[in-house]
């Protein structure tokens, strides 16, 4: 199985998953993860971090016009985070749930564990280029780890 692992990591999306500083404050850094590792999704970068704001403004930097924009970056700089790097963009933004909390379906980390859309614990990439573009901030080469999983070919065939 081995070969065709290799062969199909090329497929592989990169995305980005951050427990936000309510969700460390909270002690919902297992659990958060716990969901992602649950689902099948391959841990290759891990980190607890105190963001500094200029990375917090690059990372939000499409929102800056935005009126929530200021609140948004003391929110994120305001504790330490956890960031996690896996894979498949689009499945891990169904996993997290709606922006906004209230409307998040329960099952989802959102819908499950949040309330407000200004604490609502996780960030995932939306995109498989901003997945690329916030695991290229946020990690430095080096800081990723390439491994088999024991379990893979137990969850593709
Ligand atoms: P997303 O995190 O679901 O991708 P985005 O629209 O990209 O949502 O917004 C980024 C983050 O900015 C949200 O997760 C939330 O923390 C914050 N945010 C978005 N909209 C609002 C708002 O209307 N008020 C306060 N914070 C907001
Ligand atoms: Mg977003």
């Amino acid at each position: 199985f081995l070969p065709h692992l290799v062969a199909s990591l090329e497929q592989v999306e990169q995305t980005y998953i951050m427990v936000k500083p309510d969700g460390v404050q909270r002690g919902l850094v297992g659990e958060i993860i716990s969901r992602f590792e649950r689902k099948g999704f391959k841990l290759t970068g891990l980190k607890l971090f105190q963001c500094p704001k200029e990375l917090a403004e690059e990372h939000y930097k499409d929102l800056k016009t935005k009126s929530f924009y200021s609140t948004l970056i003391d929110y994120i700089t305001s504790g330490p985070v956890v960031w996690e790097g896996v894979g498949v963009v689009a499945s891990a933004r169904k996993l997290i749930g709606s922006t906004n909390p209230l409307q998040a379906e329960p099952g989802t980390i959102r819908g499950d564990l949040a309330v407000q859309t200004g604490r609502n614990v996780v960030h995932g990439s939306d995109s498989p280029e901003n997945g690329k573009r916030e695991t290229a901030l946020w990690f430095k080469e080096g800081e990723l780890c390439e491994w088999t999983p024991a379990q893979a070919p137990w969850l593709m065939e």
